[in-house]
Parts: C-alpha cells; structure tokens; sequence
C-alpha cells in the first residue's frame, strides 16, 4: 500500500511514509494482512461508552485488534505507556469489554474516545485510512516508541482476546507487557507506576500487595496493638479476579484482617445471582455466601473495582451499605483528620444522580461537606474531585476512591515529619491513607482496606457504620426501547431534554409522593434506559419507578413487554 492508494489523494504529508532509516513509520501493509485475522463482523457498530466496549465475547476480536493499534498511537503520542484492560467487569460471563488506560492510570481523554469508536467501526479497506487520520489530527510523532500494558479478568474468552490486542500491539511495533490476570484496578496501578518512574509504587503484583499492606498494617497499628481481637471479614468474590487476588493478598495483611472468601470462582459462574452488582441492584444477598447475625460481608464485582457491605441483624433482616454510606464513613474520618491538622485543606464529595438523597443531605446538613453531582461514569467524578485538596468520589453501586492533589500530599508528609503530638499522629495517618487508597481509579481491595482500617481506628461496628443515617427506599428499573440516544438529558442527567413531554410526566409523577425523587438515562454500557426513583416507602417508590417506566416506554419508544407493575 502507497499513499496514492490513499483517499482522498495527497492525505499524507511529504515524508510521512518514511522514517530516518527509510522504514515506514506504520507498516500499513502489514496492518491490513493481521487485521484480516481479526475480520470485523459485517454491519456491527460499537460506540465506546461508559466503560469501553462492551457487548457479546464473540463480536470483540476486531475491537480488540485494533484497540491494540490504539494504543500503539496513544503510547507514541502521550510519549508513556498506555494500559489496555479486557474485562466485562459486573456484565455476565458470555460479555467482554476493552478499555484504554491513559499515563496517570485514569481513563482515556474524551476526544481519543471518538477515535477509538472510529476505528473500531472503520470497513477493513478503510482501516489504514482512518489510522492515518487519527495519527494526523492527534500529531502523533510516529518516531516514538510505543509501550502497552495489558490486563484481563478470568472470562474464558479474555485470554484469547488480550491474545488479538497483543497482535495489533506488535504488528503497528509497540512493545508490550502482558500481565496476564489481573484486577481493573491493578492494571490502572501499573501504569501509573510505569509513567511514574516508580515513584508511585512498584509495577508488579507484589509491590501493589507490598504498597497496599504496608499501608494497612501502619494505619492500624495503633487499633490492633490495643488488644482487639483479629477482624473477621467474610468476601463474596463475584467468581471473579478479586479472589485470586485477595488469595495472593491476604498473608501480607493477614497480622490485621482475615479475610474469608465465598464465590472465588472454583464452582460458580462469573457475576451470577453474585457480586455487588447484584447485591447492590437486587438489595438481597449473593447466593454462596454464609452470613451470621450482625457480621460484616462485602462483594466485590467481577473484575474488583466496585465494592458493597451488607449485614443481616438479629431479625434475619438484610441492611445494605452502598458506595454512599461508604463514602460517608471515609469522609467523615478524613474530615476529623484535616482538623486534627488544621491546615486549612479542602474536602468535597462527588456524587452522581444515584447517590441516596439521605446521603446527600447527610453529608451537606450534618457534616457540613461540599457535595457535587456529575453525569454517571467515573471519569466525570475523578476529574471533579481533582479540584479538592482532597476529593472523595464515589458511585451508589460502590466505585470509587479519595484523590489527594499534590499540594496537599506535600503538605501532609512535612506536617507529619515536623509537627508535634496530635498533630503529628494525624498528619501520619493521613499519609498511610494516601498510600492505601488507589489514586488511579475505584478499587474494591483497597477500598475494603480503608474501611476495615477505619472501623477498627474508631471502635464502629457495621451497625452503628449503617445507623449514621437511614436510606430512602429506592428503585432502579431497566426499560427497553427502539433507540436509547432518543432520550437526551441535562443537569446531571437529571433532567430529561428529549423526547418532549418526557420530562413534564416525570415531574407530574413525582409530585403524587412525598421526599420523592425520579430519573431516567440512556445506559453506557447496556442498550437500555435506566429509571431510578426514591420515596418515603418502598411501596410508593415501587409504584413511582413502575409509572416512570411506562412513561419511558410510551414517549420513548419502548419495545417488547411494557413495564409491568411488583417486581
Ligand atoms: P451505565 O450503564 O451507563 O448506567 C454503569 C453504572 C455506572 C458505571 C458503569 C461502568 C449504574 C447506574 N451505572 O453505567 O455507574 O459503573 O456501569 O461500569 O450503576
Ligand atoms: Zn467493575
């Protein structure tokens, strides 16, 4: 292949072809041979949402292909290495996903999003054209080099598929790292450490399970040493990575926490009747796991970066604690810290739509913390806790972390060398939790560290953690219809723009109950609207979701079986 073959002619700049050695700079033939081997199905298009790609294993082997040629340009372009994760996170087994891991450990920027849905939609003959025109309008320096790191969760159809992101990898002359198993937000943390010249941690396995524990046992040194007994904590795994992971883990912290696993994959299916998004969407427990009155549980979700408690009191009644009690808990924590230090550090909370009223009141009226609502995704909470000191973000479903800015780094590790006493002590413990939480991105073991860490610091047990406020009852329902993009929303999703009517017969629903809320989204990741409503009782929150939904589906064009009322 020649420029001249080429659309529209005269596409490339002089000397674009040619490297200093006379080698091509992408080896488009060859692009265009392995990508055959990779043959994207007739007709398919993928947008690249939420979370990636996303859809059945059997569509992906082109997505993944060529988001390994991706990553080869993001690599060159951002002159670091870029991360490529192959996981469907809390989606059934039969599903796989491809995200791309930018230098920091966060999630790809906005506008190469687009190119990734570009390319992954491009025809086979246009493939070499559109990898051009990415190179171009990004002003790729093709002469980098170009290094991905690669990770995968335990689906069966991952390996091969991590197998097909190496070949576009290899053949565009990326070098690589195959990692091979690995929770979503360990490979976040490789990258990270890779751009960071290690300075945030070791790449491997064993410095993240060395960073993480040594953190923990440094944090609750002072708990521990005070004669409690050893922590129990029971962890339903979802059938996922987080129990290979944590099997590994649990000796290196074992001295402050004992952690038992259930659902770690040796007999149930990935995510099925399992893991905190069922638990947390369900509001019941995971099958396979063995609850005692008034124990603490958690679940992770299938590649480990979301993480939901529950407990069943003395009455057999089940009590859920979700990523805003979880969020609370650590705010509240770092807020007696920051004023223990008083140094002035700011604090804020980031939310999305989904967070429970109660919890945002709790926050605002009682705490007395700035709360925030972004869009849903965590990409749009992690870049408004970046405007914080110290920004907490976390989703209902229970992804999330604490960021801490650099300022406020610099300012905790001086107070805790230099400072006297309390001072010293909390400025001390403020640094272990900065070691502790994962700065890249949510992460279900190093959140559960924090929290049993946390407990155990302030004598809390998971019922006075769940008393600290009382949930609305809530609802979230899923609607079916032709076209999900028919709805547009504004406000942080919370007001509906599209179809007209849409948002009037939200609010004339609402207006029927009292501390009433309701929502509705088109999904990142599922072809479906999302309803989501909160009341007084669950019985008027059951009937405020069910009239939603059928709004949604008469104004929005639903299709097959309309909403029906008890779920
Ligand atoms: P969508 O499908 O866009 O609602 C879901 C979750 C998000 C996020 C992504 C990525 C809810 C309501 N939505 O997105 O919070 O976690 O998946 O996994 O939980
Ligand atoms: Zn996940």
């Amino acid at each position: 292949m020649s420029p001249d073959d080429l659309d529209p002619p005269g596409f490339c700049p002089q000397g674009f072809w040619l490297n200093e050695r006379g080698l091509p700079d992408m080896d488009l033939d060859a692009v265009t041979k392995q990508s055959v081997l990779h043959a994207k199905p007739d007709g398919l298009i993928l947008q690249y949402g939420t979370a990636g790609f996303r859809t059945k294993a059997e569509h992906l082997d082109h997505v993944m292909f060529r988001m390994g040629l991706l990553a080869v340009l993001r690599s060159k372009q951002t002159k670091s290495a870029i991360g490529v994760m192959v996981t469907a996170s809390h989606n059934p087994e039969e599903d796989n996903g491809v995200k791309l891991v930018d230098p920091l450990g966060e999630m790809l920027a906005a506008s190469w999003e687009e190119h990734a849905t570009c390319l992954a939609n491009a025809e086979e003959e246009h493939l070499p054209r559109v990898l051009v025109d990415i190179s171009e309008k990004a002003a790729v320096d093709l002469h980098q080099d170009a290094f991905v790191v690669i990770g995968r969760d335990t689906r069966p159809s991952s390996e091969k598929l991590s197998q097909s992101v190496i070949d576009g990898v290899t053949v565009l002359g990326g070098q690589f790292h195959d990692y091979g198993l690995l929770t979503t937000p360990q490979l976040h943390y490789m990258v990270f450490c890779r751009n960071s010249k290690g300075q945030y941690g070791k790449a491997t396995v064993e410095g993240y399970y060395q960073k993480l524990s040594s953190a923990f046992v440094e944090l609750t040194k002072q708990a521990f040493c005070s004669g409690d007994d050893r922590r129990t904590l029971r962890v339903d795994c979802a059938n996922g990575i987080g129990a290979l992971k944590l099997a590994e883990m649990r000796h290196y912290f074992s001295q402050g926490l004992s952690v038992q696993l259930f659902n770690d994959g040796t007999k149930g299916k990935l995510n099925h009747l399992c893991g905190a998004d069922f638990v947390k969407s369900h509001q019941k427990p995971p099958q396979g796991i063995e609850m005692r009155a008034n124990e603490r549980c958690c679940s992770f979700d299938g590649d480990a970066d979301r993480i939901v408690y529950y407990y069943h009191d003395a009455d057999g009644q089940f009590h859920l604690i979700d990523g805003d009690k979880i969020a609370t808990l650590i705010s509240s924590f770092l807020k007696e810290l920051l004023l223990e230090i008083g140094d002035g550090l700011s604090l804020g909370v980031v939310q999305t739509a989904y967070a429970n009223g109660s919890s945002t009141r709790y926050l605002e009226e009682v705490m007395k913390v700035p709360v925030y609502c972004t869009k849903t995704g965590v990409k749009h909470l992690h870049h408004k806790a970046q405007e914080f000191d110290i920004g907490v973000y976390f989703e209902a479903n229970g992804h999330g972390t604490v960021l801490f800015s650099k300022a406020a780094e610099t300012k905790i590790k001086q107070l805790a060398k230099e400072s006297e006493d309390e001072k010293r002590k909390a400025a001390k413990m403020l640094e272990s939790i900065i070691d502790l939480f994962n700065q890249t991105i949510g992460d279900a073991i190093s959140d559960m560290l924090v929290i049993e860490a946390i407990l155990a610091l302030k004598g809390l047990t998971v019922q006075q953690w769940d008393a600290l406020y009382t949930d609305l009852p809530n609802r979230q329902l899923k609607v079916k219809v032709a076209d999900r993009q028919v709805i547009s929303t504004t406000d942080a999703e919370r007001q509906v723009v599209k179809p007209p009517g849409l948002q009037e017969a939200i609010n004339d629903l609402v207006k029927k109950y009292r501390l009433s809320r309701a929502f509705v989204r088109p999904s990142g990741t599922e072809d479906i609207v999302r309803v989501y409503a909160e009341a007084d009782s669950q019985e008027n929150t059951d009937s405020l979701a069910y009239e939603v939904s059928l709004a949604v589906f008469q104004l929005a064009g639903g299709i097959g079986e309309r909403p029906q009322r008890g779920f």
